[in-house]
């Protein structure tokens, strides 16, 4: 549309058309990227591609077909040390289609694949952007065995270069450097986000940080302890998956009305105390007085099997708190990592949509291969001899490199940059008090919640999971917010998420800026954001009521 009212501003006035051309490139071809002698870097191919459908490399079905614009494609490889094979890509609309901006996207898990949905959405919008392998292939934590570079790019490097040498290239074809820069990750691209915040900040004027997997070596240790907590000796899982949603079930149930609207969802799952126990299958209730010498969650007693399908054993009970407990030094008390919250058990059909994908299903802890070649050199190390004290210190030292939980964001403040975070109260994946936690010691190191939010500012998604789905309402437009703060100074206040079944929208809600939370003004649809109000306190006690539509799905 903006190029049709172009040709038609210069068909009118030919004689101005210079005024109203001023994107017209002064770069360098697209083709001749491929002549960049960047230091470190080898471009390996620049091209300029026609609009249509884009097949990312590797693609396996046409669901990962892109369909794109014209743009110029440069394929590269940096080489910041004898071990390292960054690749990476740069995307850049033509003058005409360009916002001026640039957009580097984040990664998911250990990554190892460059993020061609998430640069399609940024092209989309006119960005130029960018996103890299993160330094190897694939999620497979072994890549780093026996490549500590490897290990360091994948962790802060491999971004950083890719944004510098990006912002390069994007200059070289367009001739000019991008106006403003955002970067844009969720999950593990959270963690991106902190990093490039806490070790770069001169790098984005502007980052959104979804779901941030930033706490990196603590939330292996939980997942870890989760993990054994949850199998058996056998590497069996305790809880059954399918036993799952019947949790979730209940602890809705049990904490939904707690925000004063029942509407299927647990506003803050800190104030639900929900005890599993009110799962007990009442055989097993039986169990002491019939067999008094066996103990606790040891009974070889089992339910009958109409009983397992609405009751949770002694044992299952038992992994279920430490679920939601998370996992403490059993020599100092220290909280180690949170726990999960309550309303994450299964709340989708997905095995993300629960604690199965990163808990239950593993035949081995999650990401194991962490102990096993990053930080003991040892493939045959055994899960079960963990010191949570000494072992936790060691990587603490050893690996801090890994994480990015450093309190300290004054540098990004300094230099002007913005930083939107946001989490699901359901996530199953990254638990949300871990990052609510994060954030109140940032407030704490900044002096004050005013002072951070000038630069900081952060989101509670209810009943969102990780990074999307979930009964909460989880389609929200960050960038369009962090554009608005950073080039017009307008700091946001609340998000609009919406969410959708069927591909219709069937309910809005605002999200609010944390501490604050959404209620109902007690008037017009619970499932419209306009009658919702953001507010510090929850009232102290409104009447539970019913959603004017359907509070289950
Ligand atoms: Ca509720």
């Amino acid at each position: 549309m903006r190029l049709r009212a172009l040709i038609l501003a210069i068909a009118i006035a030919p004689f101005v058309s210079v005024l109203v051309t001023p994107a017209a490139s002064n770069g360098t071809a697209c083709a001749n990227l491929a002549a960049l002698t960047i230091p470190n870097v080898t471009i390996r191919s620049a091209t300029a591609m026609p609009p249509g459908v884009f097949t990312p490399p590797g693609a396996t079905t046409a669901r990962l077909e892109l369909q794109l614009p014209t743009f110029c494609r440069v394929e590269a490889t940096a080489r910041p040390t004898s071990d390292s094979e960054i690749k990476f890509e740069v995307w850049i609309p033509p003058a005409e289609a360009w916002n001026g901006k640039f957009e580097g996207v984040g990664n998911g898990g250990y990554s190892g694949a460059i993020s061609y949905p998430a640069m399609a959405a940024g092209l989309r919008r006119g960005y130029a952007t960018a996103s890299t392998d993160t330094g190897h292939a694939g999620d497979d934590v072994k890549f780093a065995q026996g490549h500590p570079e490897k290990l360091v790019d994948w962790a802060w490097r491999a971004l950083h270069i890719t944004t510098e040498t990006a912002k390069l290239i994007v200059r070289d074809h367009t001739g000019r450097f991008a106006e403003h820069s955002y970067f844009s990750g969720c999950s593990s691209g959270g963690h991106e986000a902190m990093t490039e915040a806490q070790r770069f900040p001169e790098d984005y004027d502007g980052i959104i940080a979804g779901d941030p997997a930033n706490n990196r070596i603590r939330q292996t240790f939980g997942f870890l302890a989760s993990w054994i907590a949850t199998h058996n000796n056998d590497g069996s899982p305790i809880i059954p998956a399918a036993r799952l949603p019947l949790i979730t079930k209940a602890a809705v149930e049990a904490c939904d009305a707690l925000d004063g609207l029942k509407d299927g969802i647990i506003d803050d799952p800190r104030r639900c105390h929900f005890d599993p126990a009110k799962l007990l299958c009442p055989s097993t209730l039986r169990e002491p007085q019939a067999r008094p010498e066996q103990g606790r969650g040891t009974t070889g007693s089992s339910p009958s099997s109409k009983e397992e399908a609405t009751c949770l054993t002694q044992p299952q009970v038992d992994a279920v708190k430490k679920m939601y407990d998370g996992v403490k030094n059993p020599k100092t008390g220290e909280q180690i990592f949170m726990g999960w919250p309550r309303g994450s058990e299964a709340f989708g059909d997905s095995p993300i949509q629960s604690w199965r994908q990163y808990v239950l299903d593993p035949q081995e802890p999650m990401r194991v291969g962490f102990f096993r070649y990053f930080l003991f050199h040892d493939p045959n190390w055994d899960y079960r001899t963990i010191d949570w004290d000494r072992d936790l210190a060691y990587a603490e030292k050893k690996l801090a490199f890994m994480a990015a939980v450093d309190h300290d964001m004054s540098a990004f403040k300094k230099r002007g940059g913005k930083l939107l975070m946001y989490t699901g109260w359901s996530d199953p994946v990254v638990p949300p008090q871990d990052t609510v936690a994060y954030y109140d010691a940032v407030v704490k190191a900044t002096g004050g919640l005013e002072k951070t939010r000038e630069f900081f500012r952060f989101f509670l998604a209810p009943g969102m999971g990780h990074c999307t789905g979930g009964p909460g309402p989880d389609q929200f437009d960050t960038l369009a917010a962090l554009e608005q703060w950073v080039e017009h100074g307008n700091a946001p206040d609340r998000l609009i998420a919406s969410h959708t079944t069927n591909g219709k929208v069937d309910r809005t809600r605002p999200l609010c800026l944390y501490p604050q939370v959404a209620r109902w003004k007690g008037t017009g649809s619970s499932d419209d954001a306009a009658n919702f109000s953001c507010v510090a306190e929850p009232p102290a006690s409104t009447p539970a009521r019913k959603t004017t539509t359907n509070s289950t799905r």
